[in-house]
């Protein structure tokens, strides 16, 4: 017995050796996915083009092992973000592109002051877009292998984008993520949500403020935003609070007036505003750190980027931006 049970883990210790060698190098994955992309009729000569200079990048694997879940207070995070210059930045550049930010706003239904705040937290003003290939980042990500079905989806996209003409190779860079231009869009939405609006036949939302703008207004149209309200509010609670009420759940939005009976206000104590409106409570750290009442248009940026305090970076500039403008 002893015996049979050696044999049986030898076995299976040859079989995890095995499976280890089984994968293939890099440059032999890269030729896979060269393969499939040419099922999805890309022709050989773009694909050769593409793929030329194709990078394994170690600092994309790393960075996606190591991604820093926030252990910060919202309160810190909202001064790292968004601090003070960034502000002051903001609404000099709303000021800079007031005429195209205010036509953008008009024909999509987003107000400018929201395109600014998630323009000013996704790239810095279009400063940060991030220098990798790519190509080069969607291949190493897939290659790695613990998301390679989500980033094949995406580095056929940025095939697609690429083939259309949009950008050239070489400027075809952004985060090691594969997030592009100064919207940090990734491939897939990109094809959904990009626009052409100065209308020269590409969607470059790398360097034309026009399409940068219009693209991420789209992005929030597209989702549902509402011009006619705002995100929400900073609210205290009344003591004794009974906080299982709070969460993003739509089951669990009540109206305005709702919440003013149950003894919520606004940050400086007065009444809620007395309109029909539905809100969610939130508290992205807990009950001792800030807290919201959000309407739609919150659920809208979390349908941007699904993290409450990113959420709240892009509020709060906004409303800093409002003040300012
Ligand atoms: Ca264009």
């Amino acid at each position: 017995m002893v015996k049979l049970v050696s044999i049986f883990f030898g076995c299976v210790f040859a079989l995890q050796i095995a499976a280890q060698d089984a994968k293939p190098s890099f440059e032999a994955y890269v030729e896979s996915l060269k393969h499939e992309a040419k099922a999805l009729e890309f022709s050989d000569a773009f694909l050769q083009q593409a793929f030329t200079d194709v990078t394994f990048y170690k600092r994309a694997i790393k960075a996606d092992k190591n991604q820093p879940e926030f252990k910060i207070t919202l309160d810190k995070y909202l001064k790292t973000r968004v601090p003070d210059w960034k502000v002051k930045q903001a609404v000099e550049l709303y000021n800079t592109h007031q005429p195209l930010l205010e036509e953008i706003g008009k024909t999509y239904g987003v107000q400018p002051r929201f395109i600014v705040a998630l323009w000013g937290n996704e790239s810095n003003f279009g400063k940060i877009q991030g220098n990798y290939s790519i190509v080069s980042a969607l291949s190493t990500l897939a290659y790695e292998g613990r998301r390679e079905a989500f980033f094949k989806k995406q580095l056929f996209a940025a095939l697609q984008i690429l083939n259309e003409g949009h950008i050239s190779q070489d400027k075809f860079v952004g985060s090691w993520a594969g997030a592009m231009g100064q919207s940090q869009f990734m491939p897939t939405s990109f094809l959904t949500y990009a626009e052409d609006y100065d209308k020269d036949g590409k969607k470059d939302i790398w360097s034309n403020p026009a399409d940068v703008f219009a693209s991420i207004a789209n992005y929030l149209a597209r989702e549902g935003w509402n011009d006619q309200i705002t995100w929400g509010r900073q609210v205290r609670l009344p003591e004794n609070f009974d906080l299982s009420l709070a969460g993003l759940n739509k089951s669990k939005m009540q109206s305005l007036a709702a919440w003013q009976t149950l003894g919520v206000r606004r940050f400086d104590g007065s009444d809620l505003p007395n309109v029909d409106l539905q809100a969610s409570l939130i508290m992205p750290d807990d009950e001792h750190g800030r807290i919201y009442l959000v309407y739609s248009n919150f659920h809208t940026l979390m349908r941007w980027n699904r993290s409450t305090y990113f959420g709240s970076a892009v509020s709060y500039l906004a409303d800093r931006i409002k003040k300012g403008a």
